[in-house]
């Protein structure tokens, strides 16, 4: 299989490399944020917008779901997040004689960074049964259509209601009771190939998915580790929790096959000294093996377990199950493997242990490089494991972090968009609508590709996303995907998955977080979750990008309507003109919601969920205790002449979202078609540096599939590994290739080997 570089760029893709950076934002930062914001929304909007991100009467940051903390800043923004914004503020405009002038098969040769430059969509539009290309629709006689598609399914669980995580609390409540009246439970989402590895370990082991440290804890932790996520492009205002807790004595590990440039030193910009001198983060940097951290803890938790008084036993004691079993799996750890397995020295991991030694509250953050491979649960479970050991978890200062994705993915979750809910959930809900919810698992991700390829899923709807940019095994799931009988989107912007349709298709324009969302009862807002469980207002400030977009709770209210008809006794209605009467359900519905419009009122700035691991060191688990595992050390076996592919990031795109073709930090710069090897593999493998290479990945089935014309750039990673760019490498990952219990695609461990390209 072979995916073809996009053309029609209005750049080139010719990447050109520099040293690597070795600090994150300061000055340059600056510069670039307002080059790209004033691109796409001039002067006066520029500022106009980005003074209310994150304030609390402005809007939530459609960027990462980073905490805001209580103090905010004039500009409690980041440069990610204002290029984030200046995506979805732009002032670019699709029309409808732009559909009419780029047939369907035109905006599928055109890349996600092309597309993405267009701009705003400014009304719905649909794609007929044997058109070549979208025209004009009326909101009516798209919800006619996608009506007429879901009755006439054999069962309502041949159609799909995907989620990206930036949809609201109100809109992802109303979907996920839509889906269920209309009788799914198919609500595959975006946290289904980012943060589900978390949620199955930390469901297990401490009995909530979540995350258990505020931003506070963060400033008051002795020892920070931050494990497989960069933070500096990321999760950019990460680094000022980090640089506070720096400042305040703590000390920082990062745990990564790569040097990223955030974590060695951050110059803030919110600060005239940060912006010149920086501050160095990173006290240990041990440069992993891709996959490497579960062999790492497990021989941290030997080491702690063979120290005279390091365990906190008392801790052991009443909260916890399962240590016999875990003692006796850590202690067999073997120092061989583990060097093996990660890559590291003695020294380095010795080193480390002192650290962990000499701190009383420790804090653990991670993100994709931990939940994106085989064996990503067991990895965090022994992350787990290594907390608990010394009591870190419910105590302050001390704690789980997983940093989330989107903006409001976790919200979104708590709102019940999952495959797999909870019976409690579904009772709750039955109970408040008079309705019957499905007790039968939908599918995930992974599953609904699986469901639109074998002709079991035969419509499919998406509350925003790039469905097909963002999957893997990309020729095999755009070949799904256009076996539906109906694809809608729910899209702020173009991408690829408007390109890649059923039958017939249809894409809805609707507001994004910047546009002022007006409705019969007068202004809107909505809420959202962070990652640290704080649940607040994001408002709107701008006139919509166009007077005929609809927001996203009156989509969800409409279809709704248009589907159910009278046999629904939910007041649709009520719901698209009030988002307040949305809240009242659900503070009827979801634990820790209760009074919510009364305290979303009381203060914009927003509450804080429950945790009761965190609150009261209370676990919910099946055995009332947190519980130790003691799952065997898995690491990736890589043969002779192959390399471990991870697909990541670039400084410049956010997930499919392509803002530019550069990745500052990491010195390239103009082409994102590049691939990162150490100078000694590279030289073994016979590629000098600038040398083009096709990735060819090699999956057990003994299938091969190849991503032709990648540069070679000889960059200090760990041995034996790679790293390049997503979605631009989502072809080499195999729909079969995903983790055990949370069947997250392992988009961070693809073995390739590269051959001489013939397209350079
Ligand atoms: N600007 C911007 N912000 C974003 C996003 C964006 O695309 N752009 N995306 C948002 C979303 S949805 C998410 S989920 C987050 C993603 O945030 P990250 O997880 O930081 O994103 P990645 O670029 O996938 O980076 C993975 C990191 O893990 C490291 N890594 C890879 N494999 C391993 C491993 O086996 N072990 C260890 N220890 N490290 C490893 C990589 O070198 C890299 O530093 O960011 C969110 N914020
Ligand atoms: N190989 C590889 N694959 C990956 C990953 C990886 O690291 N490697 N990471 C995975 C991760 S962590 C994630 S979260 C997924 C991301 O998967 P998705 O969330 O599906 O993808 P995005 O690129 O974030 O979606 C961007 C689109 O969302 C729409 N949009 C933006 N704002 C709004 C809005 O306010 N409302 C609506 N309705 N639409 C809006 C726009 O049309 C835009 O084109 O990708 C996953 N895929
Ligand atoms: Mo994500």
């Amino acid at each position: 299989m072979v995916s073809k570089p996009p053309v029609g760029d209005p750049v080139q893709d010719a990447p050109q490399v520099a040293a690597p950076q070795h600090a994150a934002a300061g000055l340059p930062a600056v510069a670039h944020t307002l080059r790209i914001a004033q691109a796409q929304m001039g002067v006066r909007r520029t500022a106009r917008t980005l003074l209310k991100v994150n304030q609390k009467d402005g809007f939530d940051c459609p960027g990462c779901a980073w905490p805001e903390g209580d103090k905010r800043h004039v500009a409690e923004f980041c440069e990610n997040g204002a290029k984030a914004v200046a995506e979805e503020a732009t002032l670019r405009r699709v029309t409808p004689e732009f559909f009419a002038t780029h047939p369907v098969a035109d905006l599928a040769t055109r890349s996600g960074y092309w597309l993405g430059q267009q701009g705003r969509i400014t009304q719905p539009v649909y794609l007929p049964e044997g058109a070549d290309r979208y025209e004009p629709v009326s909101w009516e006689q798209a919800f006619s259509i996608i009506a007429e598609e879901l009755t006439a399914l054999s069962s309502p669980d041949e159609a799909l209601f995907y989620t990206s995580g930036r949809t609201s609390n109100e809109a992802a409540f109303l979907l996920q009771l839509f889906a269920r009246e209309f009788g799914t439970n198919n609500l595959p989402d975006c946290s289904n190939m980012c943060h589900e590895s978390s949620g199955s370990a930390l469901t297990e082991t401490i009995g909530i998915g979540k995350g258990s440290v505020s931003l506070e804890d963060l400033h008051r932790a002795d020892l920070i580790i931050v494990a497989g996520q960069n933070p500096g492009t990321n999760h950019p205002r990460m680094l000022s929790a980090l640089e506070k807790a720096k400042a305040a004595g703590a000390r920082i590990i990062s745990v990564n096959p790569l040097p990223e440039a955030g974590l060695e030193r951050f110059k803030n910009p919110q600060t005239a000294q940060g912006m010149f001198r920086g501050a160095a983060l990173t006290d240990l940097f041990l440069q992993i093996r891709i996959g490497g951290d579960q062999a790492l803890f497990r021989l941290l938790n030997k080491l702690v377990l063979e120290t005279e008084g390091a365990v906190d036993e008392a801790f052991v004691r009443e909260h916890t199950h399962g240590y016999e079993e875990f003692t006796a799996a850590a202690r067999a750890a073997d120092w061989d493997e583990t060097l093996a397995a990660t890559g590291l020295s003695r020294p380095e991991i010795e080193r480390a242990l002192e650290m962990v030694l000499a701190s009383e509250r420790t804090i653990v953050c991670w993100a994709m490089g931990l939940t994106q491979h085989k064996h990503s649960v067991p990895t965090i479970r022994e992350v787990v494991n290594f907390l608990l050991l010394r009591g870190n978890i419910g105590r302050p200062g001390a704690g789980v972090c997983p940093v989330r994705g989107h903006s409001n993915v976790q919200g979104d979750r708590t709102m019940g968009i999952f495959e797999r809910p909870a019976p409690a959930f579904l009772d709750a809900l039955d109970k408040e609508f008079g309705i019957v919810s499905p007790r039968h698992h939908g599918f995930d991700v992974v599953r609904s590709i699986q469901a639109l390829r074998d002709g079991e899923a035969k419509v499919f709807f998406a509350m925003g996303g790039n469905f097909v940019g963002a999957t893997p095994d990309t020729e095999v799931t755009e070949a799904a995907m256009r076996n539906a009988r109906l694809t809608v989107h729910v899209s702020t912007k173009l991408n690829r998955s408007h390109a890649v349709t059923g039958t017939r298709a249809l894409i809805l324009p609707t507001l994004g977080r910047t546009d002022k969302d007006v409705q019969k009862s007068g202004r809107q807002v909505v809420t959202v979750e962070d990652s640290m469980g704080l649940v607040h207002a994001s408002r709107g400030n701008l006139p919509p990008a166009s007077p005929h977009l609809l927001s996203e709770p009156a989509i969800v209210a409409r279809m709704a309507r248009a589907v159910l008809g009278g046999g629904s006794a939910t007041p649709w209605e009520e719901f698209e003109a009030d988002y307040a009467r949305i809240r009242d359900r659900i503070a009827r519905v979801v634990p820790g919601f209760e009074d919510f419009n009364a305290r979303l009122a009381a203060d914009p700035g927003g509450f804080a969920l429950p945790h009761a691991p965190r609150d009261e060191r209370r676990f919910p688990t099946k055995t009332g205790k947190a519980n130790f595992t003691a799952a065997p050390v898995e690491y990736p076996r890589v043969p002779e002449g192959r390399l471990l592919l991870q697909t990541l990031r670039s400084h410049d795109q956010y997930n499919t979202t392509i803002y530019g073709l550069d990745d500052r930090y990491r010195g390239i710069t103009g082409g994102r078609r590049v691939v990162l090897v150490h100078p000694d593999d590279a030289a073994a493998l016979g590629f000098a540096d600038g040398a083009y290479a096709d990735l060819v990945s090699e999956w057990t089935d003994g299938s091969e599939r190849r991503a032709p014309g990648f540069r070679v750039v000889h960059y200090p990673t760990a041995r034996g590994c790679a790293a390049a760019y997503y979605p631009e490498t989502n072809v080499l990952v195999p729909l079969e290739s995903t983790a055990d219990v949370s069947n997250t695609p392992a988009s961070k461990s693809v073995i390739v080997r590269l051959e001489q390209s013939e397209s350079a």
